[in-house]
């Protein structure tokens, strides 16, 4: 699933944004009293001139909050933007860790509690109908077997697996307040007999058995985020029998280096002529406003991608382990296969379902711009400039998905990226770095 708030506690600060000549200015008044002492979590590494690099512990004076995820700081004479979530205000450290949740589960497990996103998910037929083919196509060895399906929520995957084979069991497990509903909606469709709805969280519940098959569908935006994957990943090492099946078995992210006309236009080239007037001086706030986040929701034409894409990384739901998620790196190559404007990188991931019948052929689901849509769709994230980019032309770099260290359901992608010109018409080798917080 894709959009289920974890943003709703963001305090977002809103009429305070500053340029950085003003907070240099600032920064002299020693007795301002809007600069507040934070101190890090963990420590961070900024990219480019104007993110500080600290380490955990250190002290840092903000200045200003002019977004809820970058904030303009000073450690040690040095003033640069930190990422708002890696700081916690000295006095509420104890206080706050045990106060909210950094699972945020309350929210998460509440919106899921709803139907709004079972609707969402349900109504997506690439992925509800992958999930019913790979039981359909496996129904012959699933026969006898016990399934645990993880995140059951209305219980879809569950009621395949009853009608289209005969496992002997199938514990579907939920932990939102849906669960009761999906007892019903077992029982109203005859299954009751085999499927067994267990409501709470997979990482608390107990089964009677060890199971001959994981299925789940964890996966968010990007792949990672919402980190439910660490749920399936400690419910495989404590349920799984020795040679039990994943369902998904692998999963992989894409990227590609594409146009976004459209959005850049929207968002950013808007504030040049609105009603013939000139708003530029507005542009570096819509960079900040649009551009810091990836925009979720984006559907890349097939046309706007300016190379094949490429994977970035690979999971293997087997040998996958909790503390690998922290963090993950991947590196990407591409020859520009046709001239145009480089705004940015649009990302989506494919899941793979192995057979578990001698011979039978693996199901996959893609949700990238070749494939039918999905209510994942794709994300994108900016670079802050476009950059022209000729047919030829090399991108190479590489990708980070940093998990948050406080807000476990959260993650930042960090894109290093060097073009290398082909024809000489793009001056010399560029370069850049961005980091992309997701949400926190
Ligand atoms: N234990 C039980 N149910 C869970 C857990 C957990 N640890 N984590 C998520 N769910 N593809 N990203 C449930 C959640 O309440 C919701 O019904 C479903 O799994 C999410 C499935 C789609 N999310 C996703």
């Amino acid at each position: 699933m894709k959009s289920f708030n974890l943003c709703r506690t963001d305090k977002q600060t809103v009429g305070e944004s500053k340029q950085p000549s003003d907070m240099q200015t600032e920064r002299e008044d020693e007795d301002d009293a809007s600069v507040e002492e934070y101190v890090a979590l963990s420590s961070f590494t900024g990219s480019g001139s104007d993110q500080l690099s600290f380490s955990r512990g250190d002290r840092l004076r903000v200045h200003a909050k002019p977004s809820s995820e970058w904030w303009w700081a000073e450690l040690r004479g040095v003033i640069g933007y930190v990422p708002a979530s890696y700081l916690r205000q000295e006095e509420e450290e104890e206080e706050d860790t045990s106060l909210e949740d950094p699972w945020q589960d309350e929210e998460y497990f509440g919106s899921y509690g709803t139907l709004r996103l079972h609707l969402e998910m349900l109504s997506d037929k690439s992925r509800t109908e992958a999930y019913r083919h790979v039981i359909l196509s496996n129904s012959a060895s699933l026969r006898n077997k016990v399934v645990i399906d993880l995140g059951c929520g209305t219980g879809i995957i569950s009621l395949f697996c009853a009608q289209l084979a005969q496992p002997s069991e199938v514990y579907a497990v939920e932990a939102s307040s849906m669960a009761e509903y999906t007892r019903q909606l077992v029982k109203q469709n005859g299954c009751e007999e085999v499927v067994t709805v267990l409501q709470g969280r997979a990482e608390e519940i107990e089964l009677p058995e060890q199971v001959d098959v994981l299925v789940s569908e964890w996966m968010g935006n990007c792949l990672l985020f919402e980190f439910m994957v660490e749920s399936v990943l400690l419910a495989r090492d404590r349920w799984l029998k020795e040679g039990g099946v994943m369902w998904p078995s692998s999963a992989a992210l894409t990227l590609v280096p594409c146009q976004a006309n459209s959005y850049y236009a929207e968002k950013m080239a808007f504030w040049e002529q609105p009603y013939g007037l000139d708003f530029t001086p507005l542009q570096p706030l819509a960079q900040q406003e649009f551009f810091t986040k990836p925009k979720f929701s984006h559907l890349v034409e097939p046309d706007d991608c300016l190379a094949t894409p490429c994977d970035v990384l690979c999971l293997d739901m087997y040998t996958l382990q909790v503390k690998d998620l922290e963090e993950i790196k991947g590196q990407f190559h591409y020859c520009v296969e046709k001239s145009g404007v480089f705004h940015g990188f649009t990302a989506w991931f494919t899941v793979h379902f192995e057979s578990l019948e001698t011979g039978g052929a693996t199901v996959e689901l893609n949700t990238g711009p070749f494939s039918e849509p999905t209510h994942w769709k794709q994300t994108l994230f900016m670079l802050d400039r476009p950059l022209s980019v000729y047919t030829g032309d090399s991108i190479s770099g590489s990708i980070l998905l940093c998990r948050n260290p406080v807000w476990r359901r959260h993650m930042t992608v960090t894109l290093h990226w060097s073009i290398n010109s082909s024809t000489g018409e793009t001056d010399k080798c560029q370069v850049g770095t961005k980091s992309f917080p997701m949400w926190r």
